[in-house]
């Protein structure tokens, strides 16, 4: 797939958003080991052991599935990881996928004490695993709490998770990541 592609150009900026907060050096690629080292490096001091081991084997999962795709790619560069997640336009499982795998970070990471919601506190420690300051926090919280009870359901954080890699439009869940850097 060429750079040329006709994706949607608001839903490739948010591709972007995304892609660049695993590229650190910016240089249009990232590998499997730089991914799996930063996941690890921001986590490892705000997990437990049992949630780390959890948390790693999500984003190895996420690696595999979502960025390499069919190929089994070990570096993708920024199109192949459009193309990789433009299959959620084509392949109805491919969405079904990303929200049962946000629903398990939900359950196993995000809402940390297990009751079920997601708090400021919770959401900030989220976003904090992918490198977001606590103070860029607010806008993308308001974002999410879409009913503005001051919490985050498990629903909102899928649906908003699932609208950041599947809307084309210009929606609230663009900010699912943090502030939209693209
Ligand atoms: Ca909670
Ligand atoms: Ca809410």
């Amino acid at each position: 797939m060429s750079a040329s592609a006709p994706y949607p150009e608001f839903w490739v900026r948010k591709m972007r958003s995304f892609f660049v907060i695993f590229d650190r050096d910016l240089d249009g690629v990232v590998k499997k080991e730089d991914y799996m080292d930063i996941c690890n490096a921001r986590a490892k001091y705000q997990l437990n052991q049992e949630q780390l081991e959890t948390y790693m084997g999500l984003v190895n999962y996420a690696w595999d599935y979502f960025w390499a795709g069919p190929e089994k790619k070990v570096n993708v560069t920024f199109w192949d990881c459009v193309h990789n997640h433009a299959r959620t336009f084509g392949e109805p499982a491919f969405q079904e996928k990303e929200k049962k795998w946000f629903y398990v970070y939900f359950e196993k990471i995000a809402d940390k004490n297990g009751d079920g919601i997601v708090t400021r506190k919770e959401y900030e420690e989220f976003l904090g695993l992918f490198g977001v300051h606590p103070l860029s926090v607010p806008p993308s919280f308001e974002a999410l709490d879409t009913d503005g009870d001051g919490q985050i359901s498990k629903e909102e954080f899928a649906n908003a998770a699932v609208g950041f890699f599947c809307c084309t439009a210009d929606t609230p869940a663009k900010l699912f990541w943090g502030p939209f850097l693209a």
